[in-house]
Order: C-alpha cells, then structure tokens, then sequence
C-alpha cells in the first residue's frame, strides 16, 4: 500500500463545502466516483435536514452513472451541473429548473475549465485502478477531463477501485495540449497513435486521501436491435457502400465515430454484418457494446475513444480478455478523443442520433418538443461540425406514428444544415450534399419522412415562400397538433393557408 492516507468516503465527503465546485472523472458512467458522491448526497441531506444550505457545482466528462447524477439531484445538491447526462432524476430536476444545467460541446470543456469561465475546481473525485508514490494516476474505464482536473483541482480524492484490474495500465493515453499560442499539432495521425503516457501525474500532496472500494461499473444495457433500427443499420451500410463504390471513400475505408444510444449500437452491428465494408477502425468517444462484439469477430480492428460505454457483462468480458483487448483499445480525454484537428485529419466517418430533423436538415439532439431536455448535445457536435461525413440517423416516427421526427422546423436547433451531410431513417437515405434548402426538403420527404406525414409535409412547403420557404405561423404546426391532441397527425394547414 502507498503513503496517502486511506479514509472513507464519508471523511472524504468532508473535504467538500457548500457552494464548492467538484470535478468527477469519468465519461458516461465509465470510470465515475461511486463511493464519495454517494456520501456526498447523504451529507448535503443531512445539511438540508439542520436547515443549512448545501449545493455543490459539477464537472464531469459527459454523464454519469446514478451514483453521482442520481443521488445529488435526488437530495436537492446541485448548484450547477454540466456538459452532459442521461439520469431520470437529473432530467427532472433540470426541466423543473432545481438543477441549472449548461448544455456544452464535450471538447470545449476542459478549455473552458482551464481559462476559469466555469470558476474554480476545488475537489477532484478521481476513480483509479492504482496510484503510484510519485502521484502517477492510472484510470479505469473512462477518460473524460480527469487530467485537466486534476491540473486544476486544489483537492484530489482518489477512489481506487479494486474491481478493475491493475493490468489495464497501457489502455490509455493522457494527453494534454498546452494553452495558445504555444498550442502544438496533436500527433494522432491514425486511430491507434499514443501521443502521450498511460497515467496522469498529480502532485502527490495534492492527494487529500483514498478511498478504496470495489463497486461495480454502473453500465446500462443495450435494447436489442428491433426491425426498425436493423433496417437504420442496413441503410447506413448500404449507403456507406455505395461511397465507396464511387470512390468517395477509399478501399481500405474511414475510421468511424459512432453515436451514443440504443440506435448508434445497432448502425454499428449492422455495418460489422455488412460483407462489403471492409475490417475498420473507430474513433470515437463512446466504446458501445456493439464494438467490442466486432472487435471479437474480427470486424474491427481497433477503437479509439474516451469511455468503455458498455455493459457490466461486457466489461467483464473485456478484463477477462485483456490480453487480446489491450493491443486493440485505447482511451484519451475527450480534449482529444473530441479535437476538431485530429477529427479533420482522420477524414471521420461520423454517425449520430437525432430526435428531431426538419425538412431542410436541420438537426434536434436534446431537446423534446422544443422545452425538454432529455440527454445533451454531448459530442455529437464535435464530431457533425468537423468529420469528412457527416450522417445522422433518427426513426422516421416515435410514440407508435404519433410523432414524426421529421417536422417543418426544429423545435430546438443543435446541428444546423450546414454541417449535416446525410439523414437517415428506416426508410431511407437522404443525401443533402450540394442541395438549395427546397431541393433538400424534397429529398428528405420522398427518401426519409414516414409514409403517413409525407403528405402533409408536401402540403407545408406550399404555404411559405423565399430560399428557404418557410411559414413562421405554421412553421410549429406539428408540435402544437402534438401538445394539443398527442398526436402530430392532427394538423390542419387550411388554417394557414396563403
Ligand atoms: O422515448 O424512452 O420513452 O421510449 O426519445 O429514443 O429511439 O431510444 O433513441 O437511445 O438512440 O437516443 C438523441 C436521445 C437518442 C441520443 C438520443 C423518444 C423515444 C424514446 C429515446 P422512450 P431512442 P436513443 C456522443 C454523441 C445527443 C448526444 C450525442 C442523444 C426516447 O442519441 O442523447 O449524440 N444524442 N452524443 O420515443 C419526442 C421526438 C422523439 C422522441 C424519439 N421527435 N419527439 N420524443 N423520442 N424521437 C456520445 C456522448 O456525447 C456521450
């Protein structure tokens, strides 16, 4: 054992004060703190319960498992919280508007940290699979921004969790770009390029104490692949061939990142199915389940990302297999996994999930009909604004054919037509490169729009006029006939006409 003081997460919990802000590492529950935030909840309700005030702001990767996201917004602790989540509690209390949330692209984050516009960090919680004397820091199964936490923090408290093995030290590549205008090229010139070391160096008196644990990952599970998102999957692979027959993309192929999401993880099994794409390369933010399965058939040969988004048996199996893994998977902080240069370089393929799409290409990722938020932009836009290709996938309807996620104008815009190349449903692809706004909105209608609503979208397109021929009465039609009746069918254009 080393020489830092081992205490137990209730001590750590501590270390932390009312109105502090508290950096958690990890990316989706991957490699997050369970044991001290848990604590932490317990004392900000047992503060709240003396009547005292007790609300932390939050810094993690992406989102987190229930451990963190969960029980602090359950006890009412969240001063602030950002980039990322996809906890049914936090949902809650940030649509309620007890937990303000900043809703950020993943890359910008530790830039922003780094130049104080999100305040101080005074804590770390860091999840390490070990901890050397000289303050060398190995993660577990996430990266996020933990080393620009731990740059910045005043505290670090470390949870060594036992249940991930010593041995994944080499899985990751801490990589930091120093501050403008001293900021050098990142060398990542292919998927599996280490730019940097496999741990991250703090200062070991910064180090206020460890707390050993052996908690399970708090990974979700997969729905399985339906025909819907089977036929999204074939679509995407149809199509990708389709470019490579045209000389588009080369022979031996693009490295792809991949979405996050039931949808993203069945794009990807139906492109491992595909005969014609050929062995390929990920580089990615989140690792599905879906690109372990491919690594293990020989499909994918090497994934780079900045979480292990799995399930626990999927995460078991990886540890079980660490020897045929370790050569194939590599995390780094998403200041990296997420870099605009290196996406640029690489020429990705980029495959992401919309809720929403309008007629002309316009992208909803985040928010329900407009004033919901359901998960965050994550790094969707990251990788949409700067990828060779640039794809989103949606089904063509939601809540049986209640909703049609293809409406006249986005309730909420995060991708605008700008950067989205490509859309596509289980009934098609619409390929939006080099088309004016009226020719998009055909391709969409006739290639990608449900059946039942293709009509009426027609019919839309005949009561605006101009480049983009919109009309801003009737433009959220769809969305009102939605909040009114529950269903989007019932819009009735009569009431807008010319
Ligand atoms: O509702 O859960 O009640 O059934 O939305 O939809 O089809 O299960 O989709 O799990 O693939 O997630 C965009 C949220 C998709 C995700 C989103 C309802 C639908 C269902 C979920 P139920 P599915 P998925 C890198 C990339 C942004 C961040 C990102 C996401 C529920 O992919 O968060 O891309 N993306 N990051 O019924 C109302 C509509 C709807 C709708 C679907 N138009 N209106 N409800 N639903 N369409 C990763 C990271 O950044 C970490």
């Amino acid at each position: 054992m080393n020489k830092y003081p081992v205490i137990t997460a209730e001590e750590a919990a501590r270390f932390i004060h009312n109105d502090d802000n508290v950096g958690f590492s990890g990316f989706t529950a991957a490699g997050c703190p369970k044991a001290v935030p848990a604590a932490l909840a317990v004392r900000a309700e047992a503060e709240h319960a003396k009547g005292n005030p007790f609300k932390i702001g939050m810094f993690t990767g992406a989102s987190t498992g229930d451990s963190i996201d969960g029980t602090l917004a359950r006890a009412h602790a969240i001063k602030f919280r950002t980039p990322y989540q996809s906890n049914g509690d936090l949902r809650n209390a940030i649509n309620s508007q007890d937990a303000p949330y900043f809703d950020m692209h993943l890359s910008h984050l530790g830039q922003m940290l780094q130049y104080g516009f999100l305040g101080k960090v005074n804590v770390a919680i860091i999840e390490a699979s070990d901890i050397t004397d000289s303050g060398e820091i190995v993660l577990t199964c996430g990266v996020g921004i933990a080393p620009t936490l731990c740059r910045l923090a005043d505290k670090i408290i470390v949870e060594l969790n036992h249940a991930h093995p010593k041995a994944i030290r080499g899985m990751h590549d801490i990589y930091m770009p120093v501050a403008p205008p001293n900021r050098e090229a990142i060398p990542v010139y292919k998927p599996s390029d280490h730019a940097g070391v496999p741990y991250i160096k703090v200062d070991p008196a910064k180090i206020a104490g460890i707390v050993e644990t052996d908690l399970p990952n708090e990974g979700g599970s997969f729905t399985p692949v339906d025909e819907t998102t089977a036929k999204i999957g074939d679509n995407v692979a149809d199509f990708l061939v389709g470019e490579m027959a045209a000389g588009r993309i080369p022979k031996s192929f693009l490295p792809v990142q991949s979405g996050v999401g039931n949808i993203a993880n069945a794009v990807l099994g139906a492109m491992g199915k595909h005969k014609a794409i050929p062995v390929f390369e990920i580089y990615t933010e989140v690792i599905q389940d879906a690109v372990i399965t491919l690594m293990e058939s020989d499909r994918v040969k090497f994934a780079s990302g900045c979480s292990f988004t799995v399930s626990n048996p999927m995460m078991d199996e990886i540890y079980a297999k660490l020897d045929f893994f370790k050569p194939k998977l590599l995390l780094r902080p998403q200041e990296i996994s997420n870099n605009p240069e290196v996406i640029r370089r690489l020429g990705l393929i980029a495959i992401n999930t919309a809720l929403e799409a309008d007629i002309f290409g316009n992208i909803n990722s985040t928010h329900v009909t407009g004033t919901k938020m359901m998960n965050g932009i994550g790094g969707s836009g990251d990788f949409t604004r700067n990828a060779y290709l640039s794809i989103f996938t949606t089904p063509s309807v939601a809540k049986g054919t209640n909703i049609s996620a293809i409406v006249p104008m986005v309730s909420h815009l995060d991708h605008n037509e700008h950067s989205v190349s490509i859309l596509i449903t289980e009934q098609g692809v619409a390929d939006l490169r080099g088309k004016s706004p009226i020719q998009r909105a055909h391709t969409i209608i006739e290639n990608c729009v449900h059946p039942e609503y293709r009509q009426l979208l027609r019919d839309y397109l005949k009561l605006g006029s101009g480049h983009t021929p919109h009309n801003l009465h009737a433009c959220f039609a769809f969305h009102h006939a939605f909040n009114e009746t529950r269903d989007m069918h019932n819009v009735d254009w009569s009431k807008y006409a010319k």
